[in-house]
């Protein structure tokens, strides 16, 4: 399997009680290494920019006004398999759906407030690194 690289999320809900230390260990224990990270607070354009896919969904104002709300920690995760690894580690997107030892269902608050967001794909993880972070800033 190739070591390959995805983006993470530590999102406002976690930030606000900070888990930032806590999301991240679970990562780094899934065998994903940080090999960018920076807190930022997230501007309407980023936020809106971010999730152009979700646009048309009933929940986008409400998503983008979460993710705005408070700072959140981006990330790139190396490590073998990344994406998959990732979202294995994750869990299901509605806490209540997520398998025992995952993140969300160990954190997440809510379907809206679920503590991380993960790429789905290699080529939109390449997408959504590009979004937030500079060549420059992932050093692996
Ligand atoms: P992610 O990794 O944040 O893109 O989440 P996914 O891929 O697990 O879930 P997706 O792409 O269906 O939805 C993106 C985000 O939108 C999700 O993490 C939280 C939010 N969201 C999804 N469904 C709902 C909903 O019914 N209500 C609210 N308030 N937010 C939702």
């Amino acid at each position: 399997m190739a070591v390959t690289r995805t983006f993470s999320i530590i999102k406002p809900d976690a930030t606000r009680r900070n888990l930032t230390g806590a999301v991240t260990k679970m990562l780094e224990e899934a065998g994903l290494r940080v090999v960018a990270s920076k807190r930022i607070h997230m501007t309407r354009e980023q936020a809106e920019g971010f999730y152009a896919v979700h646009k048309e969904r009933p929940f986008f104002g409400e998503l983008c006004e979460f993710m705005m709300s408070e700072p959140v920690v981006v990330q790139v995760l190396e490590g073998e398999d990344a994406v998959t690894r990732n979202r294995d580690i994750m869990g299901a997107t509605n806490p209540a759906d997520a398998a025992e030892g995952t993140i969300r269902k160990t954190f997440a608050l809510s379907i809206g407030e679920n503590t991380v967001h993960g790429s789905d794909s290699e080529e939109n993880a390449a997408i959504e690194i590009a979004f937030f972070f500079k060549p420059e800033e992932i050093v692996g």
